[in-house]
């Protein structure tokens, strides 16, 4: 099914948004701008704004963090037309996942159209984040798989999580997962681990394939990092896994 087909079958503005702009824009690749910077991050989003549909942060590693770079990352994202995906991966209570997501220094509720969390706490992480996020028209990613080798979101685990994503179908807009693992067509699926050259960092990343990963895994969006922004020239990069990536999606939908 074609990503603007799936837009009825969600209710959550978020992801009905992402559904529409990756097709108009025809790109389904993710930055995951891991610097440490502002101006880094601001350059980086600036360029390779145009290839992607979402750009994904870790706020809390940027060392000169300051509400500017908010409104910089605000206005690149109506500039370019992406969304902004904070990859907070809350893991607490309700209560206090509640204050992560709206207080504190970062404030994630109020800039970061898509957020993600562990399903380890139960659903009732997902009720706290939803009180919060649901207001604003936010979308949250529940983490059923994850990327890194001898990582335990596996079996049971992984349905638990696709049960409490059904439950919650109005705020849940998706997984992070290495493939498609449910046939409802309204969640999106999100892939970290994304090189064009498999393989492993030293830490225990594993990456895949933009093919296999959209065409034979059936995911939708590729989350690519370093394989971008260590790259010499990162726009010229960036449009390979752009290309890479819908060309995976277009011979899926043959
Ligand atoms: P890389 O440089 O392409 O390896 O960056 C991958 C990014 O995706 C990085 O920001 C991780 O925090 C993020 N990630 C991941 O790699 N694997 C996972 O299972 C999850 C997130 Br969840």
């Amino acid at each position: 099914m074609k990503y603007s087909e799936r837009i009825k079958h969600t209710t959550n503005p978020t992801a009905q948004n992402l559904f529409r702009l990756m097709d108009e824009k025809k790109t389904n690749l993710s930055l995951a701008v891991d610097v440490t910077t502002k101006s880094e991050l601001i350059l980086l989003a600036d360029l390779v704004g145009p290839e992607i549909c979402i750009l994904k942060t870790h706020i809390d590693i940027v060392e000169d963090y300051d509400n500017d770079l908010i409104i910089k990352l605000q206005h690149l994202s109506e500039k370019h037309n992406f969304l902004i995906f904070e990859d907070r991966k809350f893991a607490d209570i309700g209560n206090t996942v509640k204050h992560q997501y709206q207080d504190g220094v970062y404030h994630i509720a109020d800039w970061a159209h898509i957020t993600n969390a562990h399903t380890v706490p139960g659903s009732g992480i997902i009720a706290g984040l939803r009180e919060v996020g649901m207001p604003k028209g936010r979308g949250l990613l529940l983490l059923a798989e994850m990327s890194s080798k001898g990582n335990l979101a596996t079996g049971d685990y992984t349905q638990e999580s696709l049960k409490m994503a059904e439950e919650h179908k109005d705020f849940v807009i998706g997984f992070i997962t290495m493939r498609k693992l449910l046939d409802d067509p309204g969640f999106i699926n999100m892939t970290p681990g994304v090189n064009l050259q498999t393989g492993t960092d030293n830490l225990g990343q594993q990456f895949k394939t933009p093919d296999l990963v959209i065409r034979e895994n059936e995911s939708d969006i590729i989350i690519v990092g370093r394989g971008i922004y260590e790259a010499d020239d990162p726009i010229t990069e960036a449009q390979k896994y752009r290309t890479a990536g819908w060309q995976a999606y277009q011979r899926r939908l043959l």
